[in-house]
Protein backbone atom coordinates (compact mmCIF):
# COMPACT_ATOMS: atom_id res chain seq x y z
CA UNK A 1 0.00 0.00 0.00
CA UNK A 2 2.48 2.33 -1.07
CA UNK A 3 0.15 4.96 -3.78
CA UNK A 4 -3.16 6.24 -2.12
CA UNK A 5 -5.71 7.66 -3.93
CA UNK A 6 -8.32 10.31 -2.34
CA UNK A 7 -11.32 10.50 -4.22
CA UNK A 8 -13.32 13.79 -3.52
CA UNK A 9 -16.73 13.67 -5.34
CA UNK A 10 -18.01 17.26 -6.34
CA UNK A 11 -21.43 18.70 -7.48
CA UNK A 12 -21.32 22.19 -6.56
CA UNK A 13 -18.37 22.58 -4.70
CA UNK A 14 -16.26 25.63 -6.38
CA UNK A 15 -16.32 26.95 -2.66
CA UNK A 16 -14.56 24.15 -0.44
CA UNK A 17 -12.71 22.18 -3.19
CA UNK A 18 -9.38 24.09 -3.22
CA UNK A 19 -9.28 24.12 0.45
CA UNK A 20 -10.01 20.73 0.95
CA UNK A 21 -7.48 19.04 -1.72
CA UNK A 22 -5.03 21.67 -0.65
CA UNK A 23 -5.35 20.17 2.70
CA UNK A 24 -5.40 16.44 1.76
CA UNK A 25 -2.10 17.05 -0.22
CA UNK A 26 -0.65 18.71 3.33
CA UNK A 27 -2.21 16.14 5.45
CA UNK A 28 -0.27 13.34 3.26
CA UNK A 29 2.00 14.62 0.69
CA UNK A 30 2.64 10.90 -0.48
CA UNK A 31 -1.40 10.79 -1.41
CA UNK A 32 -2.88 11.69 -5.01
CA UNK A 33 -6.48 13.24 -5.59
CA UNK A 34 -9.13 12.34 -8.00
CA UNK A 35 -11.59 14.79 -8.25
CA UNK A 36 -14.69 13.45 -9.74
CA UNK A 37 -16.95 15.94 -10.82
CA UNK A 38 -20.78 15.31 -12.62
CA UNK A 39 -20.62 18.59 -14.78
CA UNK A 40 -21.20 21.09 -11.27
CA UNK A 41 -22.86 24.19 -12.81
CA UNK A 42 -20.55 26.66 -10.71
CA UNK A 43 -17.76 25.62 -12.46
CA UNK A 44 -16.22 23.21 -10.03
CA UNK A 45 -14.91 21.29 -12.32
CA UNK A 46 -13.19 23.87 -14.45
CA UNK A 47 -11.53 24.96 -10.84
CA UNK A 48 -11.00 21.36 -10.81
CA UNK A 49 -8.83 21.19 -13.90
CA UNK A 50 -6.79 24.00 -12.66
CA UNK A 51 -5.67 22.56 -9.36
CA UNK A 52 -4.59 19.60 -11.30
CA UNK A 53 -2.82 22.04 -13.80
CA UNK A 54 -1.05 23.39 -10.82
CA UNK A 55 -0.42 19.51 -9.21
CA UNK A 56 0.38 16.77 -10.83
CA UNK A 57 -0.79 14.83 -7.99
CA UNK A 58 -4.17 15.68 -8.94
CA UNK A 59 -6.25 14.75 -11.14
CA UNK A 60 -9.65 15.09 -12.54
CA UNK A 61 -12.70 12.50 -13.72
CA UNK A 62 -15.63 14.86 -15.92
CA UNK A 63 -19.00 13.39 -15.73
CA UNK A 64 -21.73 14.35 -18.04
CA UNK A 65 -24.20 14.98 -16.06
CA UNK A 66 -25.29 14.55 -12.06
CA UNK A 67 -25.77 10.90 -11.38
CA UNK A 68 -24.92 10.36 -7.83
CA UNK A 69 -22.78 9.84 -4.74
CA UNK A 70 -22.55 6.09 -5.80
CA UNK A 71 -22.02 6.29 -9.45
CA UNK A 72 -19.66 8.91 -9.30
CA UNK A 73 -17.24 6.47 -6.94
CA UNK A 74 -17.65 3.19 -8.73
CA UNK A 75 -16.51 4.88 -12.03
CA UNK A 76 -13.73 6.23 -9.78
CA UNK A 77 -13.04 2.93 -7.81
CA UNK A 78 -12.51 1.42 -11.61
CA UNK A 79 -10.03 4.54 -12.33
CA UNK A 80 -8.07 3.48 -9.55
CA UNK A 81 -7.76 0.22 -10.18
CA UNK A 82 -6.69 -0.07 -13.28
CA UNK A 83 -3.70 2.37 -12.52
CA UNK A 84 -2.71 0.52 -9.45
CA UNK A 85 -3.77 2.96 -6.59
CA UNK A 86 -3.54 1.69 -3.20
CA UNK A 87 -5.49 2.77 -0.43
CA UNK A 88 -8.35 4.21 -2.13
CA UNK A 89 -9.82 6.33 0.16
CA UNK A 90 -13.72 7.98 -0.08
CA UNK A 91 -13.92 12.02 1.38
CA UNK A 92 -16.20 14.28 0.87
CA UNK A 93 -15.64 17.95 -0.40
CA UNK A 94 -17.50 20.18 1.60
CA UNK A 95 -14.84 20.12 4.55
CA UNK A 96 -16.51 17.74 6.26
CA UNK A 97 -14.07 14.58 6.62
CA UNK A 98 -11.00 16.50 7.82
CA UNK A 99 -7.91 15.91 5.85
CA UNK A 100 -5.75 16.02 9.16
CA UNK A 101 -7.53 12.83 10.27
CA UNK A 102 -6.42 11.07 7.30
CA UNK A 103 -3.15 9.04 8.79
CA UNK A 104 -5.50 7.62 11.59
CA UNK A 105 -7.40 6.06 8.62
CA UNK A 106 -4.45 4.68 6.96
CA UNK A 107 -2.44 4.22 9.95
CA UNK A 108 -5.03 1.59 10.96
CA UNK A 109 -5.28 -0.21 7.52
CA UNK A 110 -1.72 -0.80 7.81
CA UNK A 111 -1.89 -2.05 11.03
CA UNK A 112 -1.42 -6.01 11.35
CA UNK A 113 -0.61 -5.37 15.26
CA UNK A 114 -3.40 -6.74 17.95
CA UNK A 115 -5.77 -4.91 16.83
CA UNK A 116 -6.10 -6.96 13.48
CA UNK A 117 -5.99 -6.48 9.97
CA UNK A 118 -8.56 -4.24 8.39
CA UNK A 119 -9.72 -4.30 4.82
CA UNK A 120 -11.77 -1.05 4.98
CA UNK A 121 -11.52 1.16 8.05
CA UNK A 122 -14.17 3.76 8.36
CA UNK A 123 -14.01 7.05 10.04
CA UNK A 124 -16.39 6.89 13.05
CA UNK A 125 -18.70 9.87 14.15
CA UNK A 126 -20.60 6.95 16.68
CA UNK A 127 -17.87 5.39 18.60
CA UNK A 128 -15.96 6.57 21.76
CA UNK A 129 -14.14 9.55 20.66
CA UNK A 130 -15.63 10.07 17.85
CA UNK A 131 -17.87 13.40 17.42
CA UNK A 132 -20.06 15.93 15.62
CA UNK A 133 -19.48 19.57 15.01
CA UNK A 134 -22.45 22.01 14.05
CA UNK A 135 -24.43 19.60 12.67
CA UNK A 136 -28.29 19.97 12.90
CA UNK A 137 -30.45 17.96 15.48
CA UNK A 138 -32.15 16.80 12.69
CA UNK A 139 -29.51 15.30 10.71
CA UNK A 140 -27.67 14.48 13.83
CA UNK A 141 -30.73 12.06 14.53
CA UNK A 142 -31.41 10.76 10.78
CA UNK A 143 -27.73 9.54 10.68
CA UNK A 144 -27.98 8.11 13.73
CA UNK A 145 -31.12 6.41 13.30
CA UNK A 146 -29.79 5.42 9.81
CA UNK A 147 -26.88 3.35 11.25
CA UNK A 148 -28.97 1.87 13.97
CA UNK A 149 -31.99 0.81 10.94
CA UNK A 150 -29.30 -0.80 8.92
CA UNK A 151 -27.36 -2.37 11.76
CA UNK A 152 -30.35 -3.93 12.92
CA UNK A 153 -31.89 -5.11 9.66
CA UNK A 154 -28.87 -5.90 8.11
CA UNK A 155 -27.05 -7.09 11.57
CA UNK A 156 -23.82 -5.36 11.06
CA UNK A 157 -21.33 -4.78 13.31
CA UNK A 158 -20.38 -0.72 12.09
CA UNK A 159 -20.93 1.78 14.33
CA UNK A 160 -21.20 4.40 11.82
CA UNK A 161 -23.05 2.28 9.08
CA UNK A 162 -23.76 5.55 6.65
CA UNK A 163 -20.17 7.02 7.18
CA UNK A 164 -18.58 8.29 4.41
CA UNK A 165 -15.20 8.77 5.47
CA UNK A 166 -13.55 5.62 4.42
CA UNK A 167 -10.27 3.64 3.31
CA UNK A 168 -10.23 0.54 1.38
CA UNK A 169 -7.14 -1.80 0.65
CA UNK A 170 -6.96 -1.97 -3.04
CA UNK A 171 -7.54 -6.27 -2.59
CA UNK A 172 -10.49 -5.36 -1.14
CA UNK A 173 -12.49 -3.41 -3.49
CA UNK A 174 -11.61 -6.36 -5.79
CA UNK A 175 -12.63 -8.89 -4.07
CA UNK A 176 -16.57 -6.86 -4.06
CA UNK A 177 -18.81 -7.34 -6.12
CA UNK A 178 -18.89 -3.44 -7.52
CA UNK A 179 -21.02 -4.37 -10.56
CA UNK A 180 -24.11 -5.38 -7.61
CA UNK A 181 -23.76 -2.39 -6.69
CA UNK A 182 -26.90 -0.31 -7.34
CA UNK A 183 -27.26 2.39 -4.90
CA UNK A 184 -27.18 5.94 -6.53
CA UNK A 185 -27.26 8.25 -3.25
CA UNK A 186 -25.67 7.95 0.20
CA UNK A 187 -27.23 4.53 0.57
CA UNK A 188 -24.44 3.97 -1.28
CA UNK A 189 -22.22 3.75 2.02
CA UNK A 190 -24.69 1.22 2.82
CA UNK A 191 -24.35 -0.65 0.01
CA UNK A 192 -20.99 -0.93 -0.18
CA UNK A 193 -20.81 -2.29 3.61
CA UNK A 194 -23.43 -4.64 2.93
CA UNK A 195 -21.50 -6.08 0.32
CA UNK A 196 -18.30 -5.89 2.07
CA UNK A 197 -19.73 -8.17 4.30
CA UNK A 198 -20.60 -10.40 1.77
CA UNK A 199 -16.90 -10.71 0.66
CA UNK A 200 -15.89 -11.32 3.95
CA UNK A 201 -13.85 -8.50 4.55
CA UNK A 202 -12.63 -7.07 8.02
CA UNK A 203 -13.85 -3.82 8.68
CA UNK A 204 -12.50 -1.46 11.36
CA UNK A 205 -13.56 2.14 12.88
CA UNK A 206 -11.81 4.73 14.25
CA UNK A 207 -13.06 7.83 15.90
CA UNK A 208 -13.43 11.24 13.60
CA UNK A 209 -14.48 14.73 14.05
CA UNK A 210 -17.56 15.42 11.34
CA UNK A 211 -17.92 18.99 10.72
CA UNK A 212 -21.05 20.62 9.27
CA UNK A 213 -20.22 22.53 6.11
CA UNK A 214 -19.58 25.67 6.18
CA UNK A 215 -20.05 26.50 2.16
CA UNK A 216 -22.61 25.51 -0.34
CA UNK A 217 -25.56 23.46 -0.16
CA UNK A 218 -26.09 19.69 0.69
CA UNK A 219 -26.84 17.27 -1.68
CA UNK A 220 -29.38 15.25 0.53
CA UNK A 221 -32.76 14.85 -0.59
CA UNK A 222 -35.75 13.27 0.95
CA UNK A 223 -35.33 10.90 -2.39
CA UNK A 224 -31.99 9.58 -1.37
CA UNK A 225 -33.06 8.95 2.29
CA UNK A 226 -35.93 6.76 0.53
CA UNK A 227 -33.78 5.13 -2.00
CA UNK A 228 -31.87 3.79 1.49
CA UNK A 229 -34.59 2.59 3.33
CA UNK A 230 -36.40 0.78 0.44
CA UNK A 231 -33.00 -1.07 -0.20
CA UNK A 232 -31.52 -1.63 3.07
CA UNK A 233 -35.20 -2.74 4.19
CA UNK A 234 -34.78 -5.67 0.46
CA UNK A 235 -31.90 -6.47 1.35
CA UNK A 236 -32.87 -7.36 4.81
CA UNK A 237 -35.37 -9.44 3.58
CA UNK A 238 -33.55 -11.01 1.12
CA UNK A 239 -31.00 -11.90 3.81
CA UNK A 240 -33.50 -13.57 5.93
CA UNK A 241 -34.50 -16.26 3.16
CA UNK A 242 -30.59 -16.87 2.73
CA UNK A 243 -30.19 -17.28 5.87
CA UNK A 244 -32.69 -20.30 6.30
CA UNK A 245 -30.95 -23.83 6.93
CA UNK A 246 -31.24 -25.88 4.25
CA UNK A 247 -31.85 -29.46 4.68
CA UNK A 248 -29.92 -31.76 2.38
CA UNK A 249 -30.90 -35.55 2.31
CA UNK A 250 -28.28 -37.95 2.72
CA UNK A 251 -28.51 -41.54 1.45
CA UNK A 252 -28.04 -42.34 4.89
CA UNK A 253 -30.61 -41.29 6.09
CA UNK A 254 -29.22 -37.72 8.09
CA UNK A 255 -29.40 -34.76 6.93
CA UNK A 256 -26.69 -31.60 6.74
CA UNK A 257 -27.71 -27.69 7.71
CA UNK A 258 -26.01 -25.10 5.09
CA UNK A 259 -25.78 -21.35 5.06
CA UNK A 260 -26.14 -20.00 1.30
N1 LIG B 1 -19.88 13.61 -8.41
C1 LIG B 1 -20.91 13.76 -7.57
N2 LIG B 1 -20.70 14.17 -6.29
C2 LIG B 1 -21.76 14.31 -5.47
C3 LIG B 1 -23.09 14.04 -5.88
N3 LIG B 1 -23.92 14.26 -4.82
C4 LIG B 1 -23.13 14.67 -3.80
N4 LIG B 1 -21.84 14.71 -4.18
C5 LIG B 1 -20.65 15.07 -3.38
O1 LIG B 1 -20.57 14.11 -2.34
C6 LIG B 1 -20.11 14.72 -1.15
C7 LIG B 1 -21.16 14.54 -0.05
O2 LIG B 1 -22.32 15.27 -0.41
P1 LIG B 1 -23.06 16.29 0.61
O3 LIG B 1 -24.04 17.11 -0.13
O4 LIG B 1 -22.04 17.01 1.40
O5 LIG B 1 -23.86 15.29 1.46
P2 LIG B 1 -23.79 14.94 2.95
O6 LIG B 1 -22.41 15.17 3.46
O7 LIG B 1 -24.39 13.61 3.15
O8 LIG B 1 -24.79 15.99 3.51
P3 LIG B 1 -24.53 17.32 4.34
O9 LIG B 1 -24.19 16.89 5.70
O10 LIG B 1 -25.81 18.03 4.30
O11 LIG B 1 -23.42 18.05 3.68
C8 LIG B 1 -19.84 16.18 -1.47
O12 LIG B 1 -18.48 16.32 -1.80
C9 LIG B 1 -20.74 16.41 -2.69
O13 LIG B 1 -20.30 17.45 -3.52
C10 LIG B 1 -23.29 13.59 -7.23
O14 LIG B 1 -24.40 13.33 -7.69
N5 LIG B 1 -22.18 13.46 -8.01
MG1 LIG C 1 -21.63 16.92 3.44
Amino acid sequence: MSRPLVVIPTYNERENLADTVARVRAAVPAASVLVVDDSSPDGTGDLADQLAAGDPAVQVLHRTAKDGLGAAYLEAFAWALERGFDPIVQLDADGSHLPEQLPRLLERLEATDAAGRADLVIGSRWIPGGSIENWPRHRELLSRWGSAYARAVLRLDTRDATAGYRAFRADALRRIRLEDVHTRGYGFQVDMLWHAREAGLTVAEVPVTFVERAHGRSKMTPAIVVEAMVRVTAWGIRSLFKRRPRRAARSDGSSTSSHA
